[in-house]
C-alpha cells in the first residue's frame, strides 16, 4: 500500500498541461486527455495550493518536426542538451491551442508556469527545462509556500507529467502522481520508461480513489 500525502497546507497540487491542443481533435491529441478535465476539479478543490502548467512554445520551436526539414513528428534527433522527440507545432503561446482545457474550474489555483518558452530548449519538466540546468522558478516558489509534498496529475503522463515528478523528487519534494488522473502519449515504449524512471526515482503512484479515500 503506498503512503498517501498529508491533507494540509504542506501539500500542493500540479496539474499538468491540461490545455486545447492536448484535449481530442487538439494538435497533439493525447488519447481520451479530456477525461482527466473534470478530475483535475475534482482534486483542485481539497488543495490550499494548486499550480497550473501551460505547454508554452514560441512560432518555430526546436521541438516542432517543421523547424527541422526533412524531420517528422516522433522522429528524435540530437541537440546540444540530448536526444529530443519531434512533435507537431503545439501549444504556440497566445494561440487558442495552447488556452487551458474549457472545462477546467479551479479558480483556487493561483500559479500558472508557462514552460518550452526558449526557442532551442524544450522543457517536458515543470521544474527544470531539457539543458537540465536552467529552473523554472517553480522550486522557489513552493518552498517559499512551506510545500514539502506536490501531488501531480494532468497530460501527458510519459511525458510532462514523469518529467516533472522526477524533477519534483530531484527537488527535494516528496511526490506523488495520480495515475488514473492522467493520460499517456505512449510512443516508442515511452510510457514503460517514464514508469520505470518514476519508480526508480521514488515517485509514489496512487489512484484517484486511493487518495480521495
Ligand atoms: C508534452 C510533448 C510535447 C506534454 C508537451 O505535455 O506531455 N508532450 N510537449
Ligand atoms: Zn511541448
Amino acid at each position: 500500500m503506498s503512503l498517501l500525502p498529508p491533507r494540509d497546507a504542506t501539500t500542493a497540487l500540479i496539474a499538468v498541461d491540461l490545455q486545447v491542443d492536448f484535449l481530442p481533435g487538439g494538435a497533439l491529441a493525447v488519447p481520451d486527455g479530456d477525461h482527466v478535465v473534470p478530475l483535475a476539479n475534482r482534486l483542485g478543490d481539497t488543495f490550499e495550493t494548486v499550480v497550473l502548467t501551460q505547454d508554452w512554445h514560441p512560432p518555430g520551436h526546436i521541438s516542432f518536426a517543421s523547424s527541422h526539414p526533412g524531420k517528422a513528428p516522433l522522429e528524435l534527433i540530437d541537440l546540444p542538451y540530448g536526444p529530443q522527440a519531434l512533435w507537431p507545432d503545439h501549444c504556440v503561446r497566445g494561440t487558442p491551442g495552447a488556452e487551458l482545457a474549457p472545462g477546467l474550474a479551479i479558480p483556487k489555483a493561483q500559479l500558472v508556469i508557462r514552460k518550452g518558452h526558449h526557442h532551442h530548449v524544450d522543457s517536458y519538466s515543470t521544474f527544470t527545462e531539457a539543458d537540465r540546468t536552467t529552473p523554472t522558478g517553480l522550486t522557489g516558489y513552493l518552498r517559499a509556500r512551506g510545500i514539502s509534498n506536490v501531488v501531480l496529475m494532468g497530460l501527458a503522463l510519459d511525458f510532462c507529467v514523469a518529467w516533472s515528478a522526477v524533477d519534483a523528487v530531484a527537488e527535494g519534494f516528496t511526490t506523488y502522481v495520480i495515475e488514473d488522473a492522467c493520460r499517456a502519449i505512449d510512443t516508442h515504449g515511452s510510457l514503460d520508461k517514464a514508469r520505470a524512471d518514476m519508480s526508480a526515482a521514488g515517485v509514489q503512484v496512487l489512484s484517484i480513489a486511493s487518495f480521495m479515500g
